[in-house]
């Protein structure tokens, strides 16, 4: 249609409340999570006559790793609403988990008029200090004008560059003010990245065909960044080994004979000594994290590094490099690969092999269900890689990421610079609702899932295909293994007296829920479970004394690390507290 055809916009008069839902819309938002209260009911009252699905969380901290698990699954600026007050406070935590792991979402919250402001009104926080040290950027919004560059621009902000959380508060006088509106604002968009320096690729490439035992150790930026395919080519073409942060994990699949699994402070023995021996250290959207480096000083330490990250502050910032690119690391690959000379490495690579074998990932008891690698072993047998799989924080969590084949990028979804218990199930209901075509497999324990199990009843009512998976000790687990091991197993309030019953829980709140602890044929009853459709909880209980190994000290170094068959005195001293 040519532009004289267009008809100009006849101006109308809306709310605030209304121009913010018509922003979100063309924005392509197609679900928000969250919870009305008084000082968001306008925005709520907009929202009955949008496309946009609503997504009522028990909790407000629920609707805020709702909208992570979307944006963790989908890569998209994912928008969750609270109330002024408790609501905005309740969601703080899902807020500071999106900064620490890199995921764009939005969050937008009621406030007290701003006639209120500073009277210590009913339900009146300051969101915006709270909100200030977690976030990329945000806003206090003084006038509903303001929301036609806000919202594009929130959007815009959390999605260039290092993706990340933002927040707008909207007080409830902007909400109802009335105005006119001509033409709304082109959306927000993810804005171009700064202009790769080409000049440094050579001699990147340099430094990379000079090593004699480089390692590529790849994390998270990758991910985001959509390069997984970028750097297969770069790590096949150089035949260069790759070691998977916590956040990396499905950037190679599993099995790849370049893969080296998980480093760090629950790594397999081998990829922590790979990195005591090699010369060079590639890290492509890593943050060198001190799960990962284990004790800074003791990392790696016969190699340079080159770092390329696309967030200037990450560089240097915790280990030197030889040589850094400020970058996004898929446009640094894909212009790297036009240049790569291929290249073997046979001798480097029959000594990782002989590290392999030397050193390997010991998984205990996969033929027993009721023991953790056996239950992930026999779960991950029964499904293929089009599941999604979400975990909650502590022992599981490890044993998961140890064992369970994760085999694709945005597969695997968990909480790694916070390490928030109740991530596990509302991040499931996040993606489901981004893609339901997937199943999703919960991993919690009996702890973790306590910290958010309210947001069952929000799973059972839209009837969303995922699984609980309760690897249930009955304790607080990995508390309790730090206590045995770095506090002379003086246990300390990580038993938990009274037992809950999470079938019936499960059946409370509407969804199936099976205990396979009491079953005939546990095997089969998980089969079945796990095949149907529909949201359900499995409880597997396992023994309290089941360990999560290797793991490194905290604060100590990664070659330090505690195997499973190490007796009391062979833990160093200084590794306990
Ligand atoms: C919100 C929150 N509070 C406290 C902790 C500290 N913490 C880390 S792991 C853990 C125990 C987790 O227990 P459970 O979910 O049962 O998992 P398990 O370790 O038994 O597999 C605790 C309390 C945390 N990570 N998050």
């Amino acid at each position: 249609m040519p532009d004289s055809a267009i008809e100009p916009r006849t101006s109308i008069q809306i709310s605030g409340s209304q121009l913010l839902i018509q922003l979100l819309e063309r924005q392509g938002v197609t679900h928000i999570s969250g919870i009305p209260g008084g000082a968001n009911l306008p925005m709520y009252d907009a929202l009955t006559s949008s496309s946009i699905k609503h997504v009522l969380a028990r909790h407000e901290q629920g609707a805020g790793f709702i909208a992570q698990g979307m944006a963790r699954a989908s890569g998209e600026a994912q928008v969750c609403f609270a109330s002024s007050g408790p609501g905005a406070s309740n969601l703080i935590t899902a807020v500071a988990d999106a900064k620490l792991d890199s995921v764009p979402i939005i969050a937008i919250t009621g406030q007290v008029p701003q006639a209120m402001i500073g009277t210590d009104a009913f339900q009146e926080i300051d969101t915006f200090g709270l909100m200030l040290p977690i976030t990329k950027h945000n806003w206090m919004v003084r006038s509903a004008e303001e929301l036609l560059e806000i919202i594009p621009k929130a959007f815009e902000i959390a999605l260039s560059g290092r993706p990340g959380p933002v927040s707008i508060d909207i007080p409830k006088d902007v909400q109802n003010q009335l105005i006119e509106v001509e033409t709304l604002p082109a959306p927000g968009k993810r804005q171009p990245n700064p202009k790769l320096d080409e000049s440094l690729i050579e001699p990147m490439l340099c430094k990379i065909w000079a090593a004699k035992r480089p390692i590529l150790m790849i994390g998270g930026g990758i991910i985001y960044a959509g390069a997984t395919e970028a750097l297969r080519q770069f790590a096949e073409q150089l035949d260069i080994p790759a070691v998977q942060t916590f956040m990396g994990l499905g950037i190679l699949p599993a099995d790849h004979p370049l893969s080296l699994g998980m480093l760090g402070m629950h790594g397999a023995p081998f990829t922590n000594l790979i990195l005591e021996e090699c010369d060079l250290v590639i890290g492509l959207g890593v943050r060198f994290d001190d799960r990962a480096t284990g004790k800074v000083t003791a990392f790696c330490p016969k190699a340079k590094i080159i770092h390329v990250d696309i967030d200037h502050s990450e560089i240097d910032k915790i280990m030197s490099s030889v040589l850094s690119i400020r970058a996004d690391v898929g446009e640094l690959l894909e212009a790297a690969n036009e240049m790569l000379e291929s290249s073997t490495r046979p001798i480097w690579r029959k000594r990782v092999d002989q590290l392999k074998q030397n050193h390997p990932l010991i998984l205990d008891g996969t033929d027993d269900l009721f023991r953790p690698y056996g239950a992930i072993k026999t779960i991950a047998s029964l499904l293929d890689d089009t599941v999604n799989i979400t975990t909650d924080v502590g022992q599981h969590q490890m044993w998961v990421a140890q064992a369970y084949p994760i085999n694709r990028p945005r597969q695997w979804v968990s909480s790694g610079g916070l390490g928030t218990m109740g991530f596990g199930l509302p991040a499931a209901i996040g993606m489901a609702l981004a893609q339901p075509e997937r199943k999703v497999i919960c991993f919690s324990g009996d702890g973790s899932l306590m910290m958010n199990i309210q947001e069952l009843a929000t799973a059972a009512e839209h009837n969303l295909d995922i699984k609980i998976i309760i690897l249930n000790n009955q304790h607080l687990g990995l508390v309790r293994q730090q206590q045995t091991l770095f506090y002379d197993n003086n246990l300390s309030s990580v038993k938990f007296q009274s037992k809950v019953d999470f079938a019936l829980t499960a059946q409370a709140m509407g969804l199936k829920g099976i205990d396979l602890g009491a079953s005939d044929k546990p095997i089969a009853a998980l089969e079945s479970a796990l095949l149907e459709h529909g949201p359900c909880v499995i409880n597997i209980p396992i023994s309290e004394t089941e360990m999560v190994f290797p793991m490194v000290a905290p604060g100590g170094a990664n070659r330090d690390m505690i195997h499973g068959d190490m007796v009391e005195g062979e833990i160093a001293e200084g590794d306990k507290a």
